[in-house]
């Protein structure tokens, strides 16, 4: 059972769906032609680019097609997802000192289209999605951060954090717990990236953390033209998959290997 995992998509479902195509996981309707393959998004599905809600409602459906085959389709929340959901149900609650999770969305690359038709099946879709997961031996997360143990001590007890930040619509939390998540790069050499990687892999599971949210272009100085597909870095222990679409970078589907018994 193959898996794959794609980084930010930002809205560009059209590069999603050629990318999809090209890997064999999508059939010229858009029907889902992995079989048993698993597909996994790591967030910031929306802002910045044309589509956000058609890139929510793709993966919604193939979420479906790909179970009825045996196959699984998964997402982790973003920032940006959190963004676009709390602009909607709580757009006053503060992010910083000055400013408003609205306008973080808007400054952000928000768009208005995307806000207005975040409609209740949306919205609920987004509110019950993981931060965490654990695949095989893959920690899919979505920020390059230790900002998640800020949630819980593991990833069930994570999830059901950020779960919960969801349905409360809390004011005074909703936008700084939103704030964490924009935290990035901590995985780096100059941070103790291997250190905290290390931390993060002992806490919650799994071998390498996968991630997307940090671009590779902005990551490690590669022009976005130049990106040809993940970067592995923390002595082996991180691995960096957001192209950086929104820059000008391909829609890369990335397979990651099955793991080698102990
Ligand atoms: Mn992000």
């Amino acid at each position: 059972m193959t898996l794959y995992v794609v980084g930010d998509v930002h809205g560009h479902l059209v590069p999603l769906t050629q990318a999809l195509r090209v890997t064999g996981l999508l059939d010229a309707q858009g029907g889902w032609t992995g079989g048993d393959a698993r597909l996994w998004f790591l967030g910031d599905l929306t802002d910045r680019g044309p589509d956000g809600l058609g890139v929510i409602d793709l993966i919604r459906r193939l979420q479906g097609e790909a179970a009825a085959v045996g196959g699984e389709v998964g997402c982790v929340i973003g920032n940006h997802d959190m963004l676009l959901y709390g602009s909607r149900f709580v757009p006053a609650s503060p992010v910083t000192e000055v400013r408003t999770i609205v306008q973080v969305w808007a400054l952000n690359g928000g768009q208005e289209h995307d806000l207005e038709g975040l409609d209740e099946q949306r919205a609920a879709w987004l509110a019950a999605l993981p931060a965490v997961a654990l695949v095989d031996d893959h920690l899919l997360l979505h920020a390059d951060t230790l900002a998640y143990l800020e949630f819980g001590p593991t990833i069930d007890e994570i999830n059901a954090t950020v779960r919960t930040i969801m349905r409360e619509h809390d004011e005074r939390t909703f936008g700084r717990n939103t704030r964490l998540l924009f935290r990035r790069f901590e995985f780096l050499e100059h941070n103790d990236g291997v250190a905290n990687a290390r931390r993060l892999l002992d806490s919650l599971g799994g071998r390498q953390i996968v991630h997307g949210h940090s671009t590779i272009p902005e990551t490690f100085g590669v022009a976005p033209s130049a990106v040809r597909g993940p970067v592995t870095y923390a002595e082996g222990l991180a691995m960096a998959v957001d192209t950086g679409i929104s820059l000008g970078a391909p829609c890369i589907i990335v397979p990651l290997p099955t793991p080698q018994p102990a």
